[in-house]
């Protein structure tokens, strides 16, 4: 028995999915061939999909669970469950229009022709501001629409912003933040759900170690109980005494998020020699 997984087959998500499954320690077999693979180290089927195709698989249940964008859920409207987020892929999808149109809020759609490959979503968040406007569908290149007088306004996936900016458009309105996420099927079996968790359990691990560094630095002893405080670690930090007398090496574990305020106040308190360093696993 197996949990099958769908991925994207060849897109911005497929390189980072496969990283994901090998950070997990899942080696798969013949990646290149992206139709259909196994791992020889974990029970696991991979299939590679388009990424608008992913939702409705695992939905009817050829697929277990698949890695996808939020904003191909949320568009898809299929019947899956997202389980965790993988952070990876993150965009948003926002509504462009022309630079040098006014635009105070969302009033200014009404009644405009907006452009998009992501009609449900549009449509749900019109419906939501009570604003009537005609929704353009079309699948690809919609940044040009505006400028060829196809559409008054766009909503596409953002990440840099270059391409709504190299077209003459600005962004005025974040509909979703997206990212990558595991969704699964609504009627996993028993021994699926089983290999699932373990997977999420792996998963959790190294978002967490992603998330997180390991500081080791030098105390001086008169300020160890000051720099101790400061520092959370996973249950207390390690202490281990140098062999320049008065001196210790504190170890401990920092969140990415708290990372360069803590260590201004360690060195506030007389650190020295820090050194951070990234964490592969992070079992709590
Ligand atoms: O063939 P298949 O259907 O599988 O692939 P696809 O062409 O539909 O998707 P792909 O590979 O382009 O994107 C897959 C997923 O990556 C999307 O569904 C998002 O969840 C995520 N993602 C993250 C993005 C972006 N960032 C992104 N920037 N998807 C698309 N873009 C495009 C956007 O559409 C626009 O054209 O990049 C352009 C904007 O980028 P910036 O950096 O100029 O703002
Ligand atoms: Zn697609």
């Amino acid at each position: 028995m197996k949990l099958k997984l769908a991925i994207q087959k060849s897109g911005r998500l497929s390189e980072d999915s496969i990283k994901l499954l090998k950070d997990c320690g899942i080696d798969l077999r013949n990646v290149k061939d992206r139709l259909k693979t196994e791992s020889d180290n974990f029970p696991l089927e991979v299939f590679f999909l388009r990424d608008d195709d992913i939702p409705q698989y695992v939905d009817d249940g050829v697929a277990d669970i698949g890695f996808v964008g939020e904003n191909v859920v949320y568009e898809k409207n299929k019947k899956v469950e997202v389980v965790e987020k993988l952070g990876f892929g993150k965009c948003r999808l926002s509504i462009g229009v022309k630079r040098n149109d006014e635009y105070i809020n969302a009033n200014y759609l009404v009644n405009k022709k907006i452009a998009t490959s992501y009609p449900v979503i549009v449509e749900k968040f019109l419906k939501e501001k009570n604003i009537v406007a005609e929704i353009h569908e079309i699948s690809g290149s919609v940044e040009i629409a505006p400028g060829i007088g196809l559409a008054d306004a766009i909503c596409d996936l953002v990440s840099s912003g270059s391409t709504l900016f190299m077209n003459g458009l600005k962004e005025v309105e974040t509909i979703l933040q997206s990212q990558a996420v595991l969704v699964k099927n609504k009627n996993l079996g028993d021994a699926q759900q089983k290999l699932l968790d373990k997977l999420l359990f792996r998963i959790q691990s190294v978002k967490k170690a992603k998330n997180n560094k390991y500081i080791l630095l030098n105390a001086p002893n008169e300020n160890l109980q000051q720099i101790i405080s400061l520092l959370p670690g996973m249950k207390s930090p390690t202490v281990l005494p140098l062999a320049t007398p008065g001196w210790s090496s504190v170890h401990s574990v920092l969140s990415e998020n708290e990372f360069w305020d803590i260590i201004e106040q360690l060195k506030a308190n007389g650190a020295q020699g820090i050194l951070v360093v990234p964490i592969e696993k992070m079992i709590i």
